[in-house]
């Protein structure tokens, strides 16, 4: 919990009643301070003095709002008397409750309790909405707003962004065979390998049943077919027991880059991607595509390049 609050009497006093009620708690006395607390802590709730010599709490809220970061920090006010307007206009810029001075410190952390309890519920509620159930990456909403941001901040900066669509091999076969339990054991770990063989700043995607997506800012074409030669390669080593036997399984990727965003389109490099990844089904799976220019070729070193009637050099990945 962050106190802002000029006095540094009361904030004694209000700062005694949370920590024995073993709440961490952050001090601020005025406006930027309490901003500049906001980045370094990651506050789950401001307590706020209403009326500051330098500021008023309803400012303090108007800042809040301007950041993504603290936009949704819960905010209580409390004020020697506020009027019905003014708590009115409180709970319209947000805040989550309104206390008038006096008030007992059993009061006070009850209601404190309470706002962080809603709080904390609101942070479990937004992680399920972002991740997939089943393997627990990001689900195909937040790649979507994650590749649009991306696209946008790397189009600005004059940056590279690379994108690899992953889809297991016969992965119907091994729910057929094996049962639904098993395909979605295979599903977690092949998802576990994927996150495994990214940078940090590269975010996995669940993007459908046993399809994966890679989106990586700042990141060129060999880079990226790198990444996903990696997951090919851990994919295909995995091992996996399920009711003591030892499932194996491939997949194929297809991946695309854009070095100039201007040109280009998210949903032009999806396609893009989507090609390779075609391309290295329909050549025997277990393969990494590269989409380059116009059209995608096999990209790793587990092929082996063969020469062409027409001179173009073409190869196949190793066959299922
Ligand atoms: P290909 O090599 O051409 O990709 O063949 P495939 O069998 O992998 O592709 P297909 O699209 O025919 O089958 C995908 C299967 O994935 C069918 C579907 O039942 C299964 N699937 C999708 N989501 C889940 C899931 O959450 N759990 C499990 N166990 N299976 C799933
Ligand atoms: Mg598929
Ligand atoms: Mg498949």
């Amino acid at each position: 919990v962050l106190i802002v609050e000029p006095s540094a009497a009361e904030r004694w006093r209000l700062r005694n009643n949370l920590i024995a009620s073993r709440m961490e708690v952050f001090e601020a006395g005025d406006l930027a301070m309490a901003l500049r607390a906001c980045s370094l802590f990651g506050p789950d709730l401001i307590l706020a003095q209403w009326r500051t010599p330098t500021h008023s709490g309803l400012d303090l809220m108007k800042q809040l709002k301007e950041t993504a970061s603290t936009r949704s920090i819960p905010v209580i006010l409390y004020c020697d008397i506020a009027t019905a307007e003014e708590r009115v206009r409180a709970f319209d810029l947000g805040a989550v409750d309104v206390l008038s001075r006096p008030f007992v410190g059993a009061e006070l952390v009850a209601r404190v309790r309470s706002a962080l309890h809603t709080r904390h519920l609101m942070k479990v509620l937004e992680r399920r909405a972002h991740l997939d159930g089943l393997t627990g990456l990001s689900n195909r909403q937040v790649f979507e707003e994650w590749l649009a941001r991306e696209w946008d901040a790397c189009k600005r900066r004059g940056l590279p962004l690379a994108v690899a669509i992953a889809d297991l091999d016969h992965f119907k076969r091994i729910n057929d065979t094996h049962g639904h339990a098993a395909g979605d054991e295979v599903l977690r770990q092949a998802a576990r390998t994927l996150a495994a063989s990214v940078r940090e700043s590269d975010l996995v995607a669940r993007y459908g049943g046993e399809e994966f997506v890679v989106v990586a800012p700042n990141c060129g074409k060999e880079d990226a077919a790198g990444v996903a030669e990696r997951f090919r390669a851990g994919v295909s080593q995995l091992q996996i027991d399920v009711h003591g036997a030892s499932l194996s399984v491939t997949a194929s990727i297809g991946v695309a880059a854009a070095t100039d965003l201007a040109a280009t389109s998210p949903v032009e490099l999806l396609r893009q991607a989507d090609q390779a990844l075609y391309q290295a089904k329909a050549a025997g799976r277990n393969g990494v595509w590269l989409w380059e220019g116009d059209r995608a070729r096999p990209w790793g070193p587990c092929l082996t390049p063969v020469s062409r009637p027409s001179g173009e050099a073409m190869a196949g990945p190793v066959a299922d």
